[in-house]
C-alpha cells in the first residue's frame, strides 16, 4: 500500500473491522464470507481487545448464540439469511439434529476451538477488567459446555485427543495434509445434490480448491445430513476422520486458558487444568515425528501417520507442548530454506513446507502465508525465547499487509496479496501485534 505511516495503518485496519461489521459480529470478509466463522471470530476478539472492549466480547457472545443445545458451536452461525456463499443456511439442514439452533440457524460442523483463548486476552488487555470480569461470568458456562462437546463428542474420551471429520474443521481447508485422506473418496456426481460454487466467481480459481476437492466435501456433508448430525453414527461411517495437529494445539492452549478464566472467576480450575495436561501428553506420544522434528496428524481410518509437513505442525509451540530440547529440534527444521532460513531474505513462514513438490505460493491452504497461522507460531516462539525468529515471523505479520493490503493470504516467494482483500483476522492480527510492540 501506498507509503501509509504507522497511524495511517491502524486506522486502516480498523476500518476494515467496522467495515466488514454486522449487528453484534464481524464478517471474515465482505462478500466472500458474509456471516460469522467461529475461529475467525476469536482472532477477530483479539484485535478488537486492545481498542474496543466492548466489540470484542459482544463478537464472542453472538458466536455462542448459534451454540447447540449439546455444547457444539457451529462453524459458520447466519445471523441472517442474505449473502451469496456455498453452502449457504439452507443447505445444512442442521434441523435434523434435535438439539441444533434454529434461530440463528447454523453449520452442521465446527471449527478450532480458540474462544477460550480469546476471552482470556480480553479480559487480560481491559482497561476496565471488572467490567470483563463479568464478560468472563458469562462465557465460562458457555466454554465449559463447548469444552464438553468436544470431549464427550469427538474423541476426548480415549486419551484426550480429538478427531476432525472434515477438512473444514481444521480451518486450513485443501491443506495437503488430507490429499491421501480425501483420494479414498470418490463420489460420483448423481450422488451428489447439484449445487454451484461462488467463492470461484469472486476470486481466481488457481488461488481456491479444485472442483473435486468441493466434491467431497459436498459429501461428508450429504454423510453428516444422512447420519442426523449425530456425532456416534459419524464417527462409525464417516471415512474421514483425523487428529489433526492444529485443533488438538488449540484445543490444549483452551484447556489452560479455561482453567485460568476459572481461577479469576472463583470457579474450579482443576477440571480443564488436567485436561491440558492429558492432551499435552498424548499430543507428544501420538502426533510427533522424531525423524523429522514436526508434530503431523494422524489418519484413524487408515491407521497411520500423515507424512506431511506443514506450518501447523509447528503449533505445539503455541500450547507449551514440546520440551526445550523438542522446541529446538522443530526449530533447527523451522529455520530452513523449507520454510524460511533466518540467513535468507524470505518472508515467514510458508503454510506448507517449500521443498515439498506439492508446494503451491498461490494456492489458499497449499503455500502462501496465512497471518492468523503466523500469530500463533509467534506467540509459541514467543514462549521458547526464539526471539530472533519471532522478530521474523512479527515482520510479515505487520509488513505483508502494510505493504501489499490486508488480504487474506500471501505469496511467500513475492509477498503479493492473494484471495479476498480486506480480510478480518489480517486487520485484527496485525493491530494485535502493533498494539503489542507499543507496550514492550
Ligand atoms: C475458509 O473456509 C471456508 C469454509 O469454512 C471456505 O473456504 O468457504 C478457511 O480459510 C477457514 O479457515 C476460515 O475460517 C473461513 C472464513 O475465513 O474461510
Amino acid at each position: 500500500m501506498k507509503n501509509l505511516n504507522q497511524s495511517q495503518l491502524i486506522k486502516r485496519a480498523q476500518s476494515i473491522l467496522e467495515q466488514n461489521r454486522a449487528a453484534g459480529y464481524t464478517k471474515p470478509s465482505a462478500r466472500l464470507y458474509p456471516f460469522q466463522w467461529s475461529w475467525d471470530s476469536a482472532f477477530i476478539a483479539i484485535g478488537y481487545a486492545h481498542f474496543d472492549e466492548q466489540k470484542a466480547q459482544e463478537e464472542l457472545l453472538s458466536l455462542f448464540k448459534g451454540q447447540w443445545r449439546n455444547g457444539m458451536l457451529p462453524h459458520i452461525v447466519f445471523h441472517q439469511k442474505k449473502g451469496k456463499y456455498f453452502p449457504g443456511p439452507d443447505f445444512w439442514q442442521t434441523d435434523l439434529h434435535p438439539e441444533a439452533t434454529r434461530k440463528p440457524a447454523t453449520s452442521g460442523i465446527i471449527q478450532p476451538p480458540l474462544h477460550a483463548t480469546a476471552a482470556l486476552h480480553i479480559y487480560r488487555f481491559a482497561r476496565e477488567p471488572a467490567k470483563v470480569r463479568h464478560f468472563l461470568q458469562v462465557i465460562f458456562p458457555r466454554l465449559t459446555q463447548w469444552h464438553e462437546y468436544l470431549h464427550r463428542f469427538r474423541g476426548g474420551e480415549t486419551d484426550g485427543l480429538l478427531y476432525i471429520c472434515h477438512p473444514w474443521e481444521s480451518g486450513q481447508d485443501n491443506s495437503p495434509i488430507w490429499d491421501d485422506s480425501l483420494r479414498q473418496i470418490n463420489p460420483n456426481k448423481n450422488e451428489l445434490p447439484p449445487y454451484k460454487r461462488v467463492d470461484n466467481q469472486l476470486i481466481a480459481s488457481d488461488e481456491r480448491p479444485d472442483d473435486r476437492t468441493y466434491d467431497r466435501y459436498v459429501y461428508l456433508i450429504e454423510l453428516f445430513k444422512a447420519a442426523k448430525y449425530d456425532d456416534r453414527v459419524i464417527r462409525r461411517e464417516c471415512p474421514f476422520i483425523i487428529r489433526d495437529v492444529l485443533f488438538n494445539s488449540l484445543y490444549c492452549r483452551a484447556n489452560e486458558d479455561l482453567a485460568e478464566i476459572a481461577r479469576i472467576i472463583g470457579e474450579d480450575a482443576r477440571p480443564y487444568q488436567e485436561r491440558a495436561e492429558q492432551i499435552r501428553k498424548a499430543l507428544n506420544e501420538h502426533l510427533w515425528d522424531a525423524n523429522h522434528a514436526i508434530y503431523v496428524n494422524y489418519d484413524v481410518v487408515a491407521k497411520s501417520a500423515i507424512d506431511i509437513h506443514v506450518a501447523s505442525g509447528f503449533l505445539p509451540l503455541f500450547a507449551g507442548i514440546p520440551s526445550q530440547t523438542r522446541a529446538a529440534e522443530m526449530f533447527d527444521y523451522l529455520n530452513t530454506s523449507c520454510f524460511c532460513r533466518l540467513s535468507d531474505e524470505c518472508y515467514a513462514v510458508p503454510s506448507f513446507d517449500k521443498c515439498h513438490p506439492d508446494f503451491s505460493p498461490k494456492e489458499y491452504w497449499r503455500g502462501p502465508i496465512w497471518i492468523n497461522i503466523n500469530w500463533l507460531l509467534c506467540e509459541g516462539l514467543m514462549k521458547y525465547g526464539f526471539d530472533d525468529y519471532v522478530r521474523r515471523v512479527a515482520h510479515s505479520i505487520i509488513d505483508l499487509p502494510a505493504h501489499y493490503g490486508f488480504y487474506e493470504y500471501f505469496d511467500p516467494q513475492k509477498g503479493c496479496g492473494l484471495g479476498s482483500a480486506d480480510f478480518s483476522w489480517t486487520a485484527a492480527l496485525f493491530l494485535d501485534k502493533i498494539y503489542h510492540q507499543a507496550d514492550s
